[in-house]
């Protein structure tokens, strides 16, 4: 009876762990149980870590499920009348403190390691600044001519499905930013607590008013992506999707310039720039200098 039982259960967990780590499980589908793809360096981390610990877990859940089945079945009191006293066994005990510990270690390497992955904020290449509204997004381009647009959620008889445009994640004025660049995301909000959340770029950020928060995405793949408000902020919390459209470098330039912005001035060009204004500085008093001795000596 208990075999007949166990077997299925068996059966679906090992079809379930399967579905969690199944490329084909990627996509946006119904009934999907694994994460979005990664399109982002600190995502891939992300779900390498979390089918690591996946597989963990598996091994410890069967481990105690064996365990206890055989418990029952070999120590019931029908197959076992007379229980032993023992209580203590010091090689067992040594076992079953210091696997856990090893466990433990073998979990907190890879952990840490993401962690710092995740904070270490690499040289921006594109600052968007992030703002959280009750209940829309601000997002400002503050290094390119200060470009700063609102987005707003696409009401349901504004969505275009001709277009890809999905009902309560499509948003009006989408994020623009270029594909392969370290983008950085400052994060704050301006009335309550928000969360910027971009499940693809394994970003989550909470918008606090008055404080800045920073993430930080290289994403590989162009796209559109859609995240939503993470943090409970309101009647239309669900109501205010995060949607960033994910293009190339030309296209990027494009968008900017329509914007009537411009694009981030590379630190060549910054230090071009500072080295003709130090030139400048320091040959103004020595021509004047040289004006007055000429005149001195005309006199
Ligand atoms: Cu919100």
């Amino acid at each position: 009876m208990i075999k007949n039982l166990f077997l299925p259960l068996f059966a679906f967990l090992a079809v379930f762990t399967l579905s969690l780590t199944n490329p084909a499980f990627a996509e946006i589908v119904p009934w999907q149980m694994d994460f979005q793809d990664a399109v982002t360096p600190a995502m891939e981390h992300i779900n390498s870590f979390h089918n690591m610990l996946l597989y963990i877990i598996s091994g410890i859940v069967a481990f105690v499920t064996i365990l206890l089945v055989y418990v029952l079945i070999r120590f019931n009191a029908k197959a076992n009348p007379v229980p032993s006293t023992t209580t203590h066994n010091v090689l067992l005990e040594v076992i079953w403190t210091v696997v856990p510990v090893v466990i433990l270690i073998v979990i907190a390497v890879p952990s840490f390691k993401l962690l710092f992955f995740e904070a270490r904020n690499p040289e921006p290449e594109l600052t968007v600044k992030v703002t959280g509204y009750q209940w829309y997004w601000g997002y400002e381009y503050p290094e390119n001519g200060d470009i700063a647009i609102t987005s707003n959620m696409l009401a349901k008889k504004e969505v275009d499905t001709s277009k890809g445009q999905t009902y309560l994640l499509s948003a009006d004025n989408p994020m623009v930013i270029p594909v392969d660049t370290n983008v950085m995301f400052q994060v704050t909000a301006s009335d309550v607590i928000h969360s910027f959340a971009m499940p693809q770029f394994g970003i989550k950020v909470d918008a606090v008013p008055g404080r800045l928060n920073s993430a930080w995405a290289r994403v590989t793949k162009v796209g559109t992506y859609y995240g939503q408000c993470s943090e409970l902020c309101g009647k239309n919390h669900g109501f205010m999707p995060i949607e960033i459209k994910v293009v190339s470098k030309e296209d990027f330039a494009a968008w900017i310039k329509k914007q009537g912005g411009h694009l981030k001035e590379t630190p060549a060009a910054t230090e071009a720039k500072a080295e003709v204004k130090e030139e400048i500085q320091s040959a103004a008093p020595i021509e004047a200098k040289d004006v007055a001795t000429e005149i001195k000596t005309n006199k």
